[in-house]
């Protein structure tokens, strides 16, 4: 565990799908940092609130290490790493604590066109490529379906085509490159956007009050762009 801290910790994207929403979501609620975006840790000067910036893939850790108090990370990140740091979703160290509605996509099933989908007991014994197998394998647990999940980092899209796999487990926001590799949807596994994430109880102290604070402001920001 990391020394106490008097100031609330944020992790964010540094750069990515994420990044401009999250600091421009902080901004409308009011919260200003020194530092740049180019910067790793940004100093908060309107309230006790300072940045750290890093790789999406790291901010479940940093919380669940208490590096960082709250991060924003899409849902798929922190439910795939909630297997790896924990036992899964309900025992993982920290919980989401609020959907922020951008970043949206779908974690889905996508298999080559022209091909049928029979629903799930169809996929049993079919090999299915992906970069959450953590959420893949759950799913399919709870589907009581038996198949292989290849795990790959990227350019799952291509897989089926290389005859690594029959079918890919990804996201998909407008569906374009799934058309553009001849695969089309057949399920969605996870509805996807950036949430914020922070402790399961939140501290009694100085953080606890800013995160209730900054709670407050989000919700009303969250309100008026409904
Ligand atoms: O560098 P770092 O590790 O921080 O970033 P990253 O490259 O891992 O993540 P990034 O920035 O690509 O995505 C961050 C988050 O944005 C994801 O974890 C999702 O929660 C969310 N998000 C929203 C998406 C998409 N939309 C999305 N379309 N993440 C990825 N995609 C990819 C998808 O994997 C597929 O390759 O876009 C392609 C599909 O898009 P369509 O529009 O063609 O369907
Ligand atoms: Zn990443």
């Amino acid at each position: 565990m990391s020394p106490p801290r008097e100031r609330l910790r944020i992790a964010l994207q540094k750069s990515g799908r994420l990044a401009d929403a999250s600091r421009d979501l902080l901004a409308r609620c009011g919260l200003k940092f020194r530092e740049s975006r180019d910067k790793l840790f940004c100093f908060g000067e309107s309230l006790a609130v300072d940045l750290l910036l890093v790789r999406d893939d790291d901010i479940p850790g940093l919380i669940a290490e208490g590096v960082c108090d709250l991060g924003i990370v899409g849902r798929n990140v922190l439910r795939e790493q909630a297997f790896a740091i924990a036992d899964g979703v309900d025992a993982a160290p920290y919980r989401e604590l609020r959907a922020l509605g951008f970043g949206r996509c779908r974690l889905a099933l996508a298999l080559p066109q022209g091909q049928g989908y029979a629903g799930p007991e169809g996929l049993a014994g079919l090999r299915i490529a992906t970069s959450y197998p953590n959420l893949l394998a759950d799913w399919l647990r709870r589907q009581r379906v038996d198949a292989r999940v290849v795990v790959l980092s990227g350019s799952v899209e291509i897989a089926p085509r290389l005859g690594s796999a029959d079918l890919i487990c990804d996201l998909v926001a407008s569906g374009a490159t799934l058309a553009a590799n001849q695969l089309r949807e057949a399920a969605a596994l996870l509805e996807c956007e950036a949430v914020l994430a922070g402790p399961r109880a939140l501290p009694a102290d100085a953080r606890g009050d800013l995160t209730e604070l900054l709670l407050r402001r989000l919700d009303g920001v969250l309100q008026v762009r409904d």
